[in-house]
């Protein structure tokens, strides 16, 4: 029975039980329980405040977690990125009021900087061998200029929004992060197996995402031309139409070129064309 942690509200709870629920684990609705366990998969999830993960993975209380890579790395507690999940994305960066000229790194020399992630922050000046002071706070970081508390911050940033609403310019990235799925090191081989039918679920979950499924009927004479429109995983599926002298083309596409392939080939006269939900990619 494997155990995994996953953060009872936030950012990425929703996503986490999504993931699971979408790779065919089914979880018990009460999600205020702190334990459930799954009645279809050998697995319980364990909801935790994320700060809590990293370290509750690396002891083996949990044996997965899923979890911001931002919080893996400031928390630098030893566990073992196992994947990268896609969702949860943002970057951690340095921004300073907007007024102020920003002439490079050598800035924050010297200067107060706030934030909630000390230990990435600590690291990444101490590389670029510049002395600061380091302000930890837990919330409300953005506000710190303002206020006098500090002359820069560093946080997450996401759509750069709150950094505008509140006067400040980003002017360093010193990390992106998404949510990883975690393990304690070492995991006895019975435990790896599970994890390995769990990850390549995932796999199937992931790559599934932002695709579609198109059919197109082409005339026979341009379907070179089709094939160089449509870009395809191996080759896309050829099939001959009842009615002589057309074929069937159907291929995956990412949703984002739905519209452009469409109006290509539709432009070398394909007709037909049939755009259907991709509910998984198992490869
Ligand atoms: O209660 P618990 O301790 O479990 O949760 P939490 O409050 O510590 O974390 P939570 O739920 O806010 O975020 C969980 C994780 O989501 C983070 O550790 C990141 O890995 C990820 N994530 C992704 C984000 C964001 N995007 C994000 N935009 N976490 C926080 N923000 C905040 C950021 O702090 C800033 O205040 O959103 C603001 C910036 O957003 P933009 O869009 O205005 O740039
Ligand atoms: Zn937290």
């Amino acid at each position: 029975m494997l155990r995994i942690a996953l953060q009872s509200k936030g950012r990425l709870n929703e996503k986490s039980v999504e993931l699971l629920r979408e790779a065919g684990i089914s979880l018990e609705e009460n999600s205020r329980r702190l334990l459930s366990r799954s009645p279809n998969f050998p697995m319980e999830v364990l909801y935790l405040r994320d700060d809590d993960i990293p370290q509750t993975v690396s002891c083996g209380i949990a044996d997965l977690g899923i979890v911001g890579l931002n919080e893996v790395k400031e928390r630098n507690h030893p566990v073992e990125v196992l994947q990268h999940l896609g969702f949860g994305k943002c970057r951690l960066s340095l921004a300073i009021p907007k007024y102020i000229e920003y002439t490079g790194p050598e800035f924050f020399e010297g200067r107060k900087i706030a934030t909630s992630y000390p230990g990435i922050l600590k690291a990444y000046f101490k590389e670029k061998n510049i002395n600061c002071e380091i302000r930890e706070i837990a919330g409300s970081v953005e506000i710190s200029p303002s206020i006098g508390l500090a002359d820069g911050i560093f946080d997450i940033v996401s759509s750069g929004g709150t950094l505008v609403q509140n006067g400040l310019a980003e002017v360093e990235k010193v990390m992106d992060s998404d949510a990883v799925l975690i393990g304690t090191p070492g995991l006895p081989e019975e435990k790896m197996q599970t994890v390995s039918t769990l990850m390549s679920r995932f796999t199937s979950v992931i790559r599934s995402k932002g695709k579609k499924y198109m059919l197109v009927n082409v005339p026979n004479d341009r379907i070179d031309e089709a094939l160089a429109i449509i870009p395809s995983m191996k080759s896309p599926t050829l099939l001959p139409l009842a009615d002589k002298g057309w074929s069937a083309i159907h291929a995956v596409i990412d949703e984002s070129e739905v519209w452009d392939k469409a109006a290509r080939l539709k432009e070398i006269g394909a007709e037909d064309i049939l755009i259907l939900s991709m509910e998984k990619l198992i490869l």
